[in-house]
């Protein structure tokens, strides 16, 4: 809880009128409040009869509302101290607080979302740009659920055809192996193309963090601030003055990137020199991609060149305003940059933006995906046994490719929180925050 301008207090269940009615002035007027509207009412202590704010109650009747039950809602002042007085009452009058997600997981059971809409929600509170907002918000009004719905019911045809093919051969009934084959290698690359696109989409979520690494001296820091247009980090002629990972964010089309100044790789003079050093492999170790940044103006560093070899790195010619090192010219893939000369950046800026966009951008990809981990690895277990089931039509007797579409069925119908029980339920709405 923090200060804010509103804070709403939800009450969701059978009893939700009943529960907030004595708190209200007057308190007999809420049961008869229209459902969907809003109305200005006085919220008094009912122990005192003191008045504790003046809030807009809206009542939301079952099953026309976000949780599928009776909702009342009051949106108070955004003061803490009140916020917590008034639930509390609210509390002493028969309800209780939700646990992390309950709203959400209500609305799931209450079958108002799908549990990959559910899912959503948590994905879209924790959106950090514009571009991750609107994958969300996609999926929140059913972009994954409708793609997987499809599949879904593609499934239980299939395996509904087959079976009866199964049960009466001579009949000539339900479906033939050839074109069960077909509709199964159709669903296995459009699970694929999503797949792809999901794993794109979590680059959009989640960002990308990118460390630029180097030798002392060789420019890093100066780099970092010029990237994020401000100081962060300390620059000076000195060789070895970062020592700790110095961290900042900017958000290279619509993604958000964080990026990590290191100390500069070379032998350590003493102890400190060290253990910046460690840090900088480990902030390597935790990167997607490193900037390594030498200064083109002398010999290029060999052992931070071979410690970075077989890595994502992108070469850096630092300070390309001074004299090239004729060594320089052994770096052809290096990107020139400067922090003095004017557009010195633009080149590293261009390079930056193009790899963050291969990143986060599938081929085609307009109508972009985001899903949560879990439904990641949902999809690529269906993927897995449309695959199976893929080749046990081509082979295998009969019944061994039900078996198989009998499990991508499950995975399909998991996504979209069919038969799943409650230890996953558990699991997925533990990672919301109260109050959704
Ligand atoms: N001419 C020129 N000098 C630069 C440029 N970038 C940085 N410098 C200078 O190079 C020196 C080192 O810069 P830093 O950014 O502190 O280098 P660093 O790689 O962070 O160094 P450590 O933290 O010691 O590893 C400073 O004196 C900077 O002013 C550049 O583009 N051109
Ligand atoms: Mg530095």
């Amino acid at each position: 809880m923090g200060e804010s301008a509103i804070g709403v207090i939800r009450v969701s269940g059978p009893d939700a009128i009943a529960t907030v009615a004595p708190l209200l002035r007057p308190p007999s007027s809420l049961p008869d409040f229209p459902s969907h509207t809003l109305r200005r009412v006085g919220v008094l202590d009912p122990k005192s009869g003191a008045l504790l704010d003046e809030a807009l109650c809206a009542v939301m009747r079952a099953p026309r509302s976000s949780t599928g039950e009776d909702v009342v809602e009051l949106s108070c002042h955004g003061s803490p101290a009140a916020l917590r007085l008034i639930t509390l009452r609210i509390v002493e009058h028969g309800a209780r607080l939700a646990t992390p997600g309950e709203f959400t997981r209500r609305a799931f059971l209450n079958g108002r979302l799908d549990l990959a809409q559910a899912e959503a929600v948590a994905l879209l509170i924790s959106a950090r740009t514009d571009r991750a907002v609107t994958l969300a918000a996609r999926a929140l009004a059913g972009g994954l659920s409708e793609h997987v719905r499809v599949v879904w019911s593609a499934l239980v045809d299939l395996i509904g055809g087959l079976e009866v093919a199964l049960d009466f051969p001579e009949e000539h009934v339900g479906h033939d192996c050839v074109t069960a084959r077909a509709t199964v290698t159709r669903l296995r690359g459009d699970v694929q193309r999503w797949l792809a696109s999901a794993r794109h989409g979590r680059v959009v979520h989640e960002g990308l963090t990118i460390a630029l690494v180097g030798p002392p001296n060789a420019g890093k820091s100066s780099l970092l601030n010029a990237l994020l247009g401000h100081d962060r980090a300390i620059v000076s002629p000195v060789a070895g003055t970062t020592r700790d990972v110095v961290e900042g964010t900017l958000v290279l089309d619509g993604v958000p990137v964080r990026l990590l100044d290191t100390a500069g790789i070379d032998v350590a003079r003493d102890e400190i020199e060290a253990e910046g050093i460690r840090r900088s492999r480990r902030a390597m170790e935790e990167s997607d991609l490193l900037l390594v940044v030498l200064d083109g103006s002398i010999l290029p560093s060999a052992t931070v060149l071979a410690e970075t070899a077989g890595r994502a790195r992108l070469l850096v010619r630092a300070k390309s305003d001074l004299p090239a090192h004729r060594a320089a010219a052994a770096l052809p893939d290096a990107v020139a940059a400067s922090i003095v000369a004017a557009g010195g950046l633009d080149a590293l800026r261009e390079c930056l933006l193009r790899e963050v966009e291969r990143r986060a951008t599938a081929a085609g990809d307009e109508g972009g995906i985001v899903a949560s981990l879990r439904q990641i690895g949902l999809l690529q277990a269906l993927h897995a046994a449309l695959a199976a089931s893929d080749t046990a039509l081509g082979e295998a007797p009969l019944e061994a490719a039900l078996v198989d579409l009998r499990e991508a069925l499950a995975h399909a119908g998991a996504i979209l929180g069919l038969d799943v029980g409650d230890a996953i339920l558990d699991h997925i709405f533990s990672t919301f925050c109260l109050g959704k």
